[in-house]
């Protein structure tokens, strides 16, 4: 119980700073890499830098240091032999220290939280291309995240061909192999985005699908525009909780 009250954002324990999530799909069947989240993410920081807005970025999974341990077992292919179930638990035990330990007091201190990927990437990934039933992802869903969710999701996406040659132009740089679910087959890779793009379709308050496919700067003004288009109704829905002064981008 003790975590839960942690959680809470109640009056007396409110949430002051929004939080963005950014994922990404691909059309096609091929790696999942490059759609630029990561370059998105750091842009828009320092656009909210600009406008004296802190915002802390990280990622899943990890974005603590116990959840950056499971990152290493889960990405080093250590928990491939025991099915997506079980690594979907895994996830979720690296989600919950990263809400307990980062995500949750950030929000708390006014600090906004740009999140390289949170728990749509698990319905996605070991619900969806890796059939696991609905029913128990959203159980399992439920149980991790106890209410608290994405202000704002952000779905990057991006033709199977141009993230593929992104993904190999970058692993060429780093000297890198490809990773547990980069190695997946092209039938996986096509479901993900299939269950990406029907979770924006579900959820349409809190996603925005983005063309990803253009240069990064145009990249970075369809967000920005999203951004700041869906800031009212944000800032009304924190006003609602008497929790947030609206945050002032015009
Ligand atoms: N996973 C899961 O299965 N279940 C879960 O619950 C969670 C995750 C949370 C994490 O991988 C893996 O875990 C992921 C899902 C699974 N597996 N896959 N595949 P990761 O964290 O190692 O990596 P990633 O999430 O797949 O993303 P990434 O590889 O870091 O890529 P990115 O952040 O989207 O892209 P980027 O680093 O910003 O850009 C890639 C390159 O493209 C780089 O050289 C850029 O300079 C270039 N770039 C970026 N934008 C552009 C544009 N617009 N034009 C041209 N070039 C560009």
């Amino acid at each position: 119980m003790a975590e839960i009250d942690r959680w809470d954002f109640r009056p007396g324990h409110e949430k002051h700073g929004y939080w963005v999530e950014m994922v990404q799909t691909w059309g096609g069947c091929i790696s999942g890499e490059g759609a630029g989240k990561s370059t998105q993410i750091e842009r828009l920081k320092q656009r909210l830098g600009e406008l004296a807005q802190p915002a802390l970025v990280t990622r899943e999974p990890g974005g603590s240091p116990h959840a950056e341990e499971i990152r290493a077992f889960i990405l080093g292919g250590h928990a491939k032999h025991l099915g997506p179930f079980a690594e979907a638990l895994l996830f979720a035990a690296a989600r919950i220290d990263h809400l307990d330990k980062t995500i949750v007091p950030a929000l708390k201190r006014g600090t906004h939280v740009l999140c390289d990927r949170f728990a749509d990437s698990t319905r996605a990934y070991q619900g969806s291309a890796g059939n696991i039933d609905k029913v128990l992802i959203d159980q399992l869903e439920r149980m991790t995240l106890r209410g608290v969710k994405p202000d704002l999701t952000f779905i990057l996406d991006l033709p199977a061909e141009t993230g593929l040659a992104r993904a190999r132009e970058r692993q060429a740089g780093r000297g890198e192999g490809a990773d547990r679910f980069e190695g997946e087959a092209a039938s996986f890779h096509h479901s993900l985005r299939q269950a990406f793009l029907s979770i924006a379709r579900a959820e349409p308050k809190r996603c925005v699908v983005i063309n990803a496919d253009q240069e990064p700067g145009e990249v970075e003004a369809a967000i920005w525009a999203a951004l700041r288009e869906r800031l009212p109704q944000l800032a009304q829905n924190r006003l609602s909780d008497n929790a947030l002064r609206p945050l002032d981008v015009a």
